[in-house]
């Protein structure tokens, strides 16, 4: 069976080094342009979560996977959709990238992205740093739990 994480976000966010962090994708960072769709991930582009008409794409492919990863930017969460997790078709996980790069102001800013997180209707929030390797380790225990329940 296959069993597929998908990554969704603002252009920019780090869906693209986090699916490589997690140890699905294989490759130089690139930008991505469409929808990609591999054994293990899909991953896309951040556009379509920037323009409402594209939505509709991200929601159809989440119908090919077992679990969404909703990813901003820590210092830079920008406007998401609220509710819009709730339309996607498999469990969604909320992840607040590059804690790396925060100052002293870190608890605040993770906290106020934790908030657009949850009102977008995610699960659960994790902060990580897709660079660093931050808090990968309890997102990939996560993502393992929610595939084994539905293998
Ligand atoms: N400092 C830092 N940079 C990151 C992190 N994750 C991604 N980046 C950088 O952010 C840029 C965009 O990453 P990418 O994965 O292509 O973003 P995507 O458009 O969401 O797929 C690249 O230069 C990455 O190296 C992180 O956790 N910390
Ligand atoms: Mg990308």
């Amino acid at each position: 069976m296959t069993r597929r994480v998908m990554v969704v976000g603002r252009t920019g966010v780090g869906k693209t080094t986090l699916l490589e962090k997690l140890g699905l994708l294989n490759s130089a960072v690139k930008k991505t342009e469409s929808v990609e769709f591999a054994p293990q991930f899909i991953d896309t582009p951040g556009e379509f979560m920037e323009m409402s008409r594209f939505y509709h794409a991200l929601i159809t492919s989440s119908t090919k996977a077992d679990v969404v990863l909703l990813v901003v930017d820590a210092s830079n969460p920008g406007q998401l959709p609220p509710g819009i997790s709730k339309a996607f078709a498999a469990p969604v996980l909320g992840c607040v990238n590059k804690i790396d790069l925060l100052c002293g102001d870190c608890e605040e800013k993770v906290d106020n992205a934790r908030k657009k997180l949850l009102e977008a209707g995610v699960e659960e929030v994790y902060a990580v740093s897709a660079k660093e390797g931050i808090g990968v380790r309890e997102l990939k225990e996560k993502i393992e739990e929610i595939l084994w329940r539905c293998a």
